[in-house]
Formats: structure tokens, sequence, C-alpha cells
């Protein structure tokens, strides 16, 4: 048996999340069009019929403004150790630059025992050209492989995965064949409901949002929104209740069926800015 861990990194917004979700088969990290989607590593699992590959997805490096901003990036930063591979992604519609350079210099990498491959991801849609002048240009960091994909179409998805366990040094599984991800049920719906409402929120709204269940009586399940000022909590509900409502209809179809969702927006005043609160909740 072979088993082995792969840290993927890389600047927010890059496709590292739905990266992940291409290669396990089904979604074990949120995504989003805005930045900063994952706050927090998650373990993603494939596996084969002799191997099995735990992701670790992480949250996209960038310059912190935020002490979440700050809790994130180290959470990143401390992924890589004791890893097999670190998967490095680009974003080669955005093209290849000094974002992506600083993420490959802040990222400790062992090289003698880990692989470094980069992934030039958003690849559909690009031409050829293009596509081989984003990869030179990430030449620069010297890395074991390189692979040009889509995420969102598949292509060279297939060949990416099988460079990863083809790599996959010996060893026992981590989890049980079936298993995909680490969230609990708990964490897990939370997410779901910060993803909805990243889909349906704007400008700052986003960034302003936590979730928490907070009871799970099944198939009563509580979930808690919360944002920082009381000047959120109408655009998080929406008029007459419109996206709380959205919010939670897509969420409950994620769920197991016959589940009551009950979500409600609280306000805990700058809890971004927080350390003691942003522990709180877990990131
Ligand atoms: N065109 C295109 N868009 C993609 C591709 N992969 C991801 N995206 C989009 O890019 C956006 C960001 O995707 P995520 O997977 O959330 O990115 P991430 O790197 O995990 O972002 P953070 O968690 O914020 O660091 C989403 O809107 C995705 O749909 C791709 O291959 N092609
Ligand atoms: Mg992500």
């Amino acid at each position: 048996m072979r088993s082995g861990l792969v840290a993927v990194v890389g600047r927010p917004n890059v496709g590292k999340s739905s990266l992940v979700n291409a290669i396990v088969g089904s979604k074990v990290s949120i995504v989003s069009d805005k930045p900063q989607t994952t706050r927090r590593r998650i373990h993603g699992v494939a596996t084969s019929d002799d191997a099995q590959i735990v992701f670790v997805d992480t949250p996209g490096l960038h310059k912190a403004v935020t002490a979440l901003g700050e809790r994130v990036n180290a959470t990143a930063l401390a992924s890589t150790s004791d890893v097999d591979v670190v998967v490095l992604v680009f974003d080669a519609a955005k093209g290849f630059g000094k974002g992506d350079e600083w993420v490959a210099a802040n990222v400790a990498i062992d090289r003698s025992s880990t692989k470094l491959f980069v992934v030039a991801n958003k690849c559909d849609g690009l031409a050829g050209p293009k596509v081989l002048k984003e990869l030179s240009q990430s030449d620069v960091l010297g890395a074991d492989e390189y692979f040009p994909l889509s995420a969102r179409s598949g292509k060279g998805v297939e060949e990416f995965r099988r460079a990863l366990f083809a790599v996959m040094p010996e060893g026992p599984w981590y989890y049980p064949d079936g298993e995909t991800h680490d969230l609990t049920e708990e964490e897990w719906v939370a997410e779901l409901v910060r993803e909805e409402l990243l889909r349906l929120t704007r400008e700052e709204i986003p960034y302003s949002i936590a979730t928490r269940v907070t009871e799970w009586e099944w198939p009563r399940v509580k979930c808690e929104i919360i944002v920082e000022r009381e000047s959120q909590k109408g655009m998080v509900i929406g008029r007459g209740g419109q996206v709380l409502r959205e919010v939670g209809e897509a969420v409950r179809k994620q769920m197991s069926p016959g589940a009551f969702l009950e979500l409600r927006v609280v306000v805990d005043k700058d809890w971004q800015r927080r350390p003691g609160r942003i522990e709180r909740l877990g990131y």
C-alpha cells in the first residue's frame, strides 16, 4: 500500500479548492469567485486501487490586513512541512506573477524530502502560446514537474492525478476507503452556508461573514451567521428574508433528506480583527 500528503498552496482565488474537488471527485472544500474563500486547512482524500492521497487544501496566501488574514496565512504556511508533494497553483489566465513568486519564496519546502509540482490552472479558453509563455515564466521556481490544466473543464486533471499517485511512497492509508474529507458534519454545514453567502453577497460582506453550527439535534440544525456590524445584518437577511431563504434551500439540498435548517444572523463587532474571536470560530 502507498500513501502520501499533498499540500496545495497559492495566492487566493487561483483555484486550489476547485482542483482538490476535481481530483477527489466530490465537493470537499467550498469554492467561490471571491478571494479568501478557504479559511482553514481541509483534508481531501483520493483513493485508488493501491494508493491514497491526502490533499491538504489551504487558504490563499496574501498580504494580510486583519487578524483573520494573518491567521489564515499562518495556517497555509504551516501546512507544507512533512508532506510528500507541495503543489503550487497559479492562475494562467491572469499570468504567472510576482505574487506567485512571493508564495514560493515564503512557503517552506524541504526539497530533499518533498517534491514541488507547479500547476498552471484556468487554462480553459487559453491559446497554446499563452499557456507556454506562462509555464516558462514559472520555470524560475525550479519545480520537479509542471502541469497546465483546467480544474473547471477537467482538461489535464487526469494526467496530474496520475503523476501524483505515481510518486506516493509506501505507507498505510490515513482514511477508510470512501471517506473524502475530514470536516465534522457541523463544520461541513457551516461551510456550505458560508459558500452560499459568498455567492449571494458582495463588497465587504463576504469577508465579514463567519458561520457556526450551534445545535445539531437531527433533523433540527441551527446555524449562526456572524457579521461584523449591525448595518450588514440586513444585507445578509435580504429583503423579506429572501437571501436567507435562498441560502437555506441551497444548503438543505446538499444535506441528508429531512433536515430542518434554521439560520440566525448575529453581530459580533469586528470579530475579524480580534484573535480571540477568530480562534473561537475555529479558524
Ligand atoms: N475559468 C476557470 N475558472 C476556474 C478554474 N478553477 C477554478 N476557477 C474559478 O476560480 C474561482 C476561485 O476558485 P477556488 O477554487 O475557490 O480558488 P482558491 O484558490 O481555493 O481560493 P481561496 O480559497 O480563496 O484561496 C472560482 O470562481 C472558480 O470557479 C478553471 O480551471 N478555469
Ligand atoms: Mg480555496
